[in-house]
Order: C-alpha cells, then sequence, then structure tokens
C-alpha cells in the first residue's frame, strides 16, 4: 500500500514520469517556509550565489524542508524506503521575470548509476500557466538518455543552459499548475521546462533531488548526500552534518569542500558527454 500517492499515481509516475498535484504540505506551512527563507534572503545578501550548490547544508530552513514527512511519504512511494537527499535548489521568477528554462533532462550531466532519483519540486507561490510554470512532456523518460547542448543563454536558470537536441513537440506539452504547498514528482529523464513568468507575482519553487540509497556515482568523484529516512547501508555517499544554525561554520567548512569537488565532477562529465555525442554524429556521417 503507497503511504501518500494512490496506486494510479504509482503508476503514472511509471508510465508518464510524473505525478501531479500532490498536497503535502498546507498554504500555512509553505507560507512559513516562504517567510523564513525571505527572512535570510534580507539579512544574507547574495544568499543563493552563496550556497548554489547543496544550499541545504547552510539554510535551516531548507534543511527542515528536505525531511518534511509528507514529501517523504510520497517520496518513499516511488523510491522505497531508504531516501537520501542529495541536491537542493530554487527556481525563482519574479514578476515580469523573463528567465526560463530550456527542454532538458536532469539526468544529463549528474552522473549517477540509476534512475531512482525523484525530484520533488516545492510551490512557495502559486506556480501555474501565466507566471511560468514547469512543464513536462509526459512518457518522454522512456526514450533513454538524449543529447544536449549547451547555450548558456543568460536567462536560461540552468547553470549551462542544457537543451535537449530532439525536436520537442509542445502540443505534447503539459503545465504542472501548483498552489503554495503543493508538490509534483518528477523522473530524471522526463523531458521539462518552463517560460518566463508574464504576471506581476513571483514564482518560487524549490527543488529537492532525492536518491534511494543504492544510487552511487559513476565518477570517481566523491559526493556528499543526507540520510532523510530509512537506513544508508551502502555507504556511496559521505554523510553530510545537519546544520544547527543558518551557515553553521562547520556546516561552510564542509560545503566548501564539496563545491570544488562538485565543479570538478560536472566539468569531467560535460566533457564526457560531450565527447560520447561527437563520437555518436562522426558514427552517423560515415
Ligand atoms: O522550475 C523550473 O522552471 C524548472 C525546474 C527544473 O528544470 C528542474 O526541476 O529540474
Amino acid at each position: 500500500m503507497p503511504r501518500m500517492l494512490s496506486q494510479a499515481q504509482v503508476e503514472q509516475y511509471r508510465s508518464e514520469g510524473f505525478v501531479c498535484p500532490i498536497d503535502a504540505l498546507s498554504v500555512e506551512e509553505a507560507a512559513e517556509f516562504l517567510a523564513r527563507m525571505e527572512d535570510l534572503e534580507s539579512r544574507e545578501p547574495d544568499l543563493w550565489a552563496r550556497s548554489k550548490i547543496k544550499p541545504h547544508l547552510l539554510m535551516m530552513w531548507l534543511n527542515d524542508l528536505t525531511r518534511n514527512s509528507s514529501i517523504l511519504d510520497a517520496v518513499e512511494d516511488l523510491l522505497g524506503p531508504d531516501i537520501m537527499a542529495w541536491a537542493t535548489g530554487h527556481f525563482d521568477k519574479k514578476p515580469h521575470d523573463p528567465s526560463f528554462v530550456t527542454w532538458h533532462q536532469d539526468g544529463t550531466y549528474w552522473g549517477l548509476s540509476d534512475p531512482s532519483v525523484v525530484t520533488a519540486w516545492v510551490a512557495l507561490t502559486p506556480s501555474n500557466s501565466e507566471n511560468g510554470c514547469m512543464r513536462v512532456i509526459p512518457g518522454s523518460h522512456h526514450h533513454g538518455q538524449l543529447p544536449h547542448r549547451d547555450t548558456h543563454d543568460k536567462d536560461n536558470l540552468l547553470s549551462r543552459g542544457q537543451d535537449v537536441e530532439v525536436n520537442v513537440d509542445e502540443a505534447q506539452a503539459v503545465d504542472l499548475e501548483l498552489r503554495p504547498g503543493q508538490i509534483s514528482l518528477h523522473h530524471t529523464m522526463l523531458i521539462h521546462g518552463s517560460k518566463p513568468n508574464c504576471s506581476d507575482t513571483r514564482r518560487l519553487g524549490i527543488t529537492i533531488r532525492y536518491v534511494a540509497a543504492h544510487v552511487r556515482r559513476t565518477s570517481g568523484f566523491r559526493d556528499s548526500a543526507t540520510l532523510v529516512r530509512g537506513t544508508d547501508k551502502y555507504r556511496n555517499f559521505i554523510a553530510e552534518p545537519r546544520p544547527c544554525r543558518d551557515f553553521d561554520p562547520e556546516a561552510v567548512e564542509f560545503y566548501n569542500g564539496m563545491v570544488g569537488e562538485s565543479r570538478r565532477r560536472k566539468d569531467a562529465i560535460a566533457a564526457d558527454h560531450q565527447n560520447k555525442q561527437e563520437l555518436l554524429k562522426a558514427t552517423t556521417m560515415l
């Protein structure tokens, strides 16, 4: 018996690669997380620039969010009982913000051993078609890893502006509309993206990338994760410290160590991806 999702939602995740919407937090709980985030934003200039990778190591509110029992119940229905929070992020579009996200598959540069990886996209504000909610191509996770190119557009919210190099049929796209506190869950190979915010309201989503404890890195680089439910008998990731306060010095030291590692890993995976694509193109031209 699933804990949070219905059997139909579990099946939808398998067949279409996403589930949406899920009532994980109440509107009040979402407002409280948002208030804690905004309070920190007002006290810490460059908050997000200082914590691009794994901000849950540095911010108490975000660390608490990764451990939310309703979110974890839904994730457990897809990944099983042993769950690690591996990465977190924020996708923020201010009113009339031109920022967008190109069509992409998350797993492209992640270098993880298997697809037991789920993203929980947590809405802290309303997220709808007008303000640039996330859009997905149902069933696209069945196509496996597709080629991508880096576009580096300044308005693209992705670090490299990753863009999938296949024709995406926009008519197939489904808008994932959420009220504050609701979440969507999506598969690591699902093609998704989002348009600019054409409204007067902020659109803010927090991403939590959860992995099943058996998942490991395919590259030789070290990486860390936080066990948020169950047990970790595999020890594939270095255990992350839980911060006692925002920008806890011990957590900052740990974070700084992981940043360098993460950059080296991403560059190595991107170079490997590029080589494979060039090889694929050369072979197709023969
Ligand atoms: O929030 C968005 O617009 C896109 C989010 C996204 O690309 C992701 O969660 O991987």
